[in-house]
């Protein structure tokens, strides 16, 4: 493969995400955090003070700023590649501010569009995830009846959120584009995406995909009595999707444990390498 996918290594600090909710929660617990996914090879490191899982209330503004700044002014002072997960103008432009030089807004730019501005001042880079409504209500809006069900739905969304982008002054070899899995989204809307990812990388952007841990792979993966897989066994599932997007050739993945997502992609490399030797 000649163009491997760039590994976006996650560090949430906050006290409720999915995953790893709560582990990486003092300023300290973070950057100790981040450091470590440096050294297993991450590309860029995403600090978010938001939990987005299904369900979730939002921080205070006030609270956000002071969990996600410190980090990135740390990471971003040793030379990381930093990113901030956040649907917020003012935390995003603290973020960029402290060293951060991706925004990743798992609104697209939908739940504050004065991020957009922040986007177009500063040039840093963006990705616009395909989303719909906060994590209190998103399950209310996992429908996609419409022609061509959720991947046109995802593709039709994500090109006007592309053109509010472009209208606002962000120019386009800046722009990442990303299909949201779980976000209001059922397991069947997940892997309908992922099988048609092409349609949705049609649009002309690169692509950047968060499978990682997720609770559809946990429900792929449940146990005799229905029960979902745990979080933390679901490693094996996610690194086998890091092998399917690289190969579908998306540009990024974002994903919690970087060592095994790099190994899969070593072994991606080393194939081809043969293949053109
Ligand atoms: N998923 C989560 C948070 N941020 N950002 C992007 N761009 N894509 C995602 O799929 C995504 C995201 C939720 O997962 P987490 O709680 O493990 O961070």
């Amino acid at each position: 493969m000649s163009d491997l996918p760039v590994v976006m290594g996650v560090v949430n600090v906050t006290p409720d995400s999915f995953s790893d909710g709560g582990r990486y929660d003092t300023v300290e617990a973070a950057v100790a955090h981040g450091l470590a996914l440096l050294a297993d090879g991450a590309d860029i490191l995403d600090i978010g003070g938001e939990s987005t899982r299904p369900g979730a209330t939002r921080p205070l503004v006030a609270e956000e700023l002071a969990r996600v700044v410190p980090v990135i002014t740390e990471l971003a002072a040793s030379g990381a590649v930093v990113s901030v997960d956040t649907m917020r103008a003012e935390v995003a432009e603290a973020a960029v501010a402290a060293g951060a030089g991706i925004v990743n807004d798992v609104s697209g730019g939908l739940a504050d569009p004065d991020v957009l501005r922040v986007v177009a001042g500063t040039g840093v880079r963006y990705v616009a995830m395909h989303w719909r409504a906060h994590s209190d209500r998103m399950t209310d809006f996992a429908t996609y009846d419409g022609p061509g069900g959720v991947v046109a739905a995802v593709r039709d969304e994500l090109a006007e959120r592309a053109e509010a982008i472009a209208a606002a002054g962000v120019a386009r070899d800046r722009v990442v584009l990303d299909p949201g899995l779980g976000f209001a989204k059922g397991a069947s809307h997940n892997w309908e995406l992922l099988r048609h990812l092409d349609r949705i990388a049609a649009l002309g952007y690169p692509l950047l995909v968060g499978a990682s841990r997720k609770s559809f792979l946990g429900r792929l993966l449940a146990g005799p009595d229905g029960s979902e897989r745990r979080v933390d066994e679901r490693e094996h599932a996610t690194t086998a999707l890091t092998v399917v997007l690289a190969q579908a050739g998306v540009w990024g993945l974002r994903v919690h444990d970087v060592r095994s997502c790099r190994d899969a992609l070593a072994v991606l490399d080393a194939l081809g390498k043969e293949a053109g030797s």
